[in-house]
């Protein structure tokens, strides 16, 4: 991996909230003097009653649990609307661009949200909500699904958002498994000029599950759906009915906010659980001190709400931070290419945060349709989902950021609830690739497979040590899962899943998975290492790696490889790349296989399904080896993979 450097620019050493020796200082504080700290830094919220107590977790099996500002009393939504309404209630805290650019976008002031807010929340008290039951949210980007989150938080009800790109069959996995008595949905979802049936989903899904009572529906595009009689209800026609205001509930910090489901390596997907109290503060802090947010700053998160950038980077860090945050319904390649930059031009934004995946499509387009739009508002560009190739990075700090801005690789998981590795854009020296140092209390430790902690320039998996204010609960009915998970493979230590290596200047590299680290001939190897070397070819727009059985060298290369849109798979071509690995990293990278895929299987979060990938490359190629595929974007592409098999 590249070793490049790029000291902070003299705007930003002289101008940040943190300097190098300001991080460096603030970080020793947070571990050294841990509880003082954090009730100095629990200040920034709004305590109903504020804590006397700080972190009393431990990851130990005889006392095990995660507990923060026990004794603290809050609730998230004044927090994050009502406490600006005297310094900022006319600022626009929602703006919300629509998919198609032909339409106008919509703004919301901090006072527009409360309201909107007070009504929702007043709507589902009428519909029987009450505080600590599950709500299901199936919702396109639009201003209500921020609306449906911050009234869940007012009453005390616990979201669980569900991605609206979902099926039917997923979604009612999500209703039954916590067991929710309310669903909000809109009629329709727009995304690239296309509809997406949102309501005849649940009407689907709730066949199978009998707890759901009512159903809240948001007219979005005005399509026709069926209304159930009794069940189903019209959110503005409801909310016309209630009263403007709605007080907010008093909250324990520890009183759960919301469920996120994710996948793990094995089982059905797992309902990651959030507290009130550390999980806002997280977002909130690592939103300040990641992106430097200053007040009139216009904030873009392009990621969906149904994920856990959405909820911490749209809605819930920024609002408590008072931010502009903007929303934005389309995809980032929709009418052209360049609609991701138009949007930034169009609405002056100074920080964009968005996915390697989304960069990488857009790169394979040209720069054409990046440069000649402006972006002269942008100051920082920031990063999250997977680990980004330095060729990646240097696109995006060159061609979109001219560069003037920082990137802000954010390393994090659900789990984690917000940022945990990353740069601070006045404080840290950046390495293309790296997602560079510890946030404030977060621990890392490199540790080898017996668990041996590697001190220095190491490689190994990536753990955390001790616990932070946003770290996960448990897993939603099965508190025994969530020490299983992740706390027994290195016990007394929360196991991230992730390989890492640490440099001699402390920076972390993540690697990816642990799972997709190969060993070929005793090197470790992470995959992510032979793609950004195949993506650096001229011809090549994607690349992904697997590892699989081999006779001698224990595992071999198999690498998928999506070329640019003009070039054509050959021969040639093929040992023009492997020939090209060897030259780029050495010869122990050498590809024993490689596959011409037109399209990687994907997530509809745009991860790419590694294990599927895997299965092909062991050759195992019928349904029920390759496993669930339900989360797939397009299950097409797994069959081109089947039929084409290399090797
Ligand atoms: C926020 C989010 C978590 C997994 C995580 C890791 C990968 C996320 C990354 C990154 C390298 C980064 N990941 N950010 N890898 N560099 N900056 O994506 O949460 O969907 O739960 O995924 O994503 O592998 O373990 P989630």
């Amino acid at each position: 991996m590249s070793d490049d450097f790029f000291p902070v620019p003299a705007v930003w050493a002289k101008n940040a909230l943190l300097d190098l020796e300001g991080r460096a200082a603030d970080y020793k504080r947070s571990i050294e003097d841990g509880h003082a700290y954090w009730l100095e830094r629990a200040k920034r919220l709004d305590w109903i009653t504020p804590p006397t107590k700080t972190d009393e977790s431990s990851f130990e099996e005889a006392d095990f649990g995660v507990q923060w500002f026990a004794d603290g009393e809050l609730n998230v939504s004044a927090n994050c609307i009502d406490r600006h309404l005297a310094t900022r209630g006319d600022q626009v805290a929602i703006l919300w661009e629509p998919d198609s650019p032909e339409e106008e976008p919509r703004r919301y002031t901090y006072r527009q949200v409360h309201e909107e807010v007070c009504r929702f929340a007043n709507v589902l008290k009428g519909a029987g909500a009450k505080k600590g039951d599950r709500i299901t949210v199936y919702m396109p980007m639009i201003p209500e699904a921020a609306f449906a989150l911050l009234a869940c938080a007012r009453i005390g009800a616990i979201h669980s958002v569900v991605f609206g790109g979902f099926s039917p069959e997923a979604l009612a996995g999500r209703i039954i498994d916590c067991d929710s008595n309310i669903v909000i949905t809109a009629d329709e979802g727009r995304r690239a000029g296309r509809k997406v049936p949102l309501k005849a989903n649940v009407d689907a899904a709730l066949d199978e599950c009998t707890s759901v009572k009512q159903v809240i529906v948001v007219k979005a595009t005005g399509g026709q759906v069926a209304m159930k009689d009794g069940r189903d209800l019209w959110l503005h026609e409801e909310a016309a009915r209630v009263p403007a205001d709605c007080p907010p509930e008093r909250m324990n910090a520890e009183d759960p906010l919301f469920i996120l489901y994710t996948s793990g390596s094995t089982g059905k997907p797992k309902g990651v659980l959030h507290t009130s109290g550390g999980y806002l503060l997280w977002a909130a802090l690592t939103h300040e001190l990641c992106f430097d947010y200053r007040p009139g700053d216009i904030w873009w998160c392009a990621a969906d709400i149904g994920w856990v950038t959405g909820h911490s980077y749209i809605v819930y860090g920024p609002l408590a931070n008072g931010a502009t945050t903007l929303m934005y319904e389309g995809v980032p390649h929709w009418p052209t290419p360049s609609r991701i930059w138009e949007v930034v031009d169009r609405h002056q934004v100074h920080t964009i945060f968005t996915a390697p995946t989304a960069l990488r499509a857009l790169m394979r387009e040209g720069d054409e349709f990046v440069t000649r739009t402006s972006r002269q508002s942008l100051r920082l560009l920031g990063t999250v989902g997977e680990p980004i190739n330095p060729e990646a990075w240097r696109w995006y700090h060159h061609v979109v950021g001219e560069d003037r801005c920082p990137i802000i690789d954010t390393w994090w998981q659900t789990e984690t609830g917000a940022a945990m590795i990353a740069p601070m854009p006045g404080a840290t020296d950046l390495k293309p690739g790296s997602a560079t140092l510890p946030l404030p209390g977060v621990v890392p430790q490199i540790v080898d497979g017996e668990g041996q902690v590697l001190h220095g320039a190491a490689e190994g998996n990536l753990v955390i040590a001790q616990s932070w204010p946003g770290q996960m609960r448990t897993v939603w009915g099965d508190h025994a899962r969530f020490f299983q998970t992740y706390f027994t493979t290195f016990p007394g230590k929360y196991t991230t899943g992730d390989g890492a290596r640490r440099d001699a200047d402390g920076y972390y590299w993540i690697t990816g998975r642990v799972d997709d680290v190969i060993n070929v001939s005793g090197h470790r190897m992470g995959t992510a290492e032979v793609e950004s070397a195949l993506v650096l070819h001229e011809s090549v727009a994607e690349a992904a790696v697997v590892g699989f059985p081999h006779d001698i060298k224990g595992q071999g290369i198999y690498a998928y490889v999506t070329l640019n849109a003009h070039d054509e798979p050959s021969e040639e071509l093929r040992k023009a790349l492997t020939a090209w690995v060897r030259t780029e990293i050495g010869p122990i990278a050498t590809p024993d296989v490689i596959q011409f895929a037109p399209g990687l299987p994907k997530t509809r979060s745009g991860k790419i399904m590694r294990r599927i990938l895997r299965k092909i490359a062991e050759g195992e190629v019928s349904p029920q080896a390759l496993g669930d595929t339900s989360t797939l974007a397009d299950p097409s592409v797994v069959e081109h993979l089947v039929a084409n098999r290399a090797g």
